[in-house]
């Protein structure tokens, strides 16, 4: 998880972004919301990065009731809560970030909302989207999806070949996204990618806590590979 008071860079009050590799969303089509604080507790406990609050097709009052629940469950730790969709309910319950996607309000619309202090990602799905996100002021993108997904059935996987390439053009954080497991996370980061965000598999697994850790240190053992070069 990412220490908030380390001395470390802070984005928006959030130390050290960058340090972040696993990124878990917390999506009700897969969790029943009476579940949704425990989950969020077992993710911490794996040492998730940063969690996203997901819900499609919920009345807005219940999106920020529960929000608000999983705020008080994240606020314990220092893992930042990022709101999907819903610049107001961020703002509203203090969260720490808000994520918009190519068909949402801009990057723009949605500082106004949230302030200077709030985190915002945005997702991607082609090197001119990602260049036009970092342009926006996103302050990480998603890319992908990576592969095909039940949970984002209508898009288009683009695959692994861009990553490096994005990469090479973006220098915010880059969360890789879109069918990626446990099984396949050795080959989504020999292909370049550093982050990743794990969606169903995470959420489907016997116990979530131990498939973060598992996804964390495949992903940690990366980083140091790489820092020793
Ligand atoms: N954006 C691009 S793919 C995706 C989102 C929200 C869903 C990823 O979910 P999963 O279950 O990890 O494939
Ligand atoms: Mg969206």
């Amino acid at each position: 998880m990412l220490s908030r008071n380390a001395g470390l860079d802070t984005v928006r009050g959030v130390s050290n972004l960058a340090a972040g590799r696993l990124y878990g969303i917390l999506d009700l089509g897969y969790v029943a919301q009476s579940d949704a604080r425990r989950t969020v507790a077992a993710m911490i406990a794996g040492g998730v990065d940063l969690i996203q609050f997901r819900a499609k097709n919920l009345e807005l009052a219940e999106i920020a009731r529960l929000a608000a629940e999983i705020h008080s469950e994240t606020s314990g730790s220092d893992v930042p809560l990022v709101i999907n969709d819903h610049a107001e309910i961020a703002r509203d319950i203090g969260a720490e970030g808000v994520h918009v996607g190519q068909n949402d309000q801009s990057v723009a619309a949605a500082r106004e909302i949230v302030g200077a202090q709030c985190l915002i990602g945005k997702s991607t799905h082609s090197l001119e989207q990602a260049t036009r996100a970092m342009a926006e002021g996103a302050d990480y993108i998603g890319w992908g999806p990576l592969f095909a997904t039940p949970t984002k059935p209508d898009y288009v996987p683009i695959g692994l070949g861009n990553i490096a390439a994005v990469h090479a053009a973006v220098t915010k954080p880059i969360f890789c996204i879109g069918g990626i497991k446990l099984a396949n996370l050795p080959q989504v980061i020999a292909s370049g990618a550093r982050r990743v965000v794990i969606v169903s598999g995470l959420l489907q697994a016997a116990n979530v806590a131990e498939y973060a850790r598992a996804a964390k240190a495949l992903l940690d053992q990366k980083s140091e590979i790489r820092n020793q070069k």
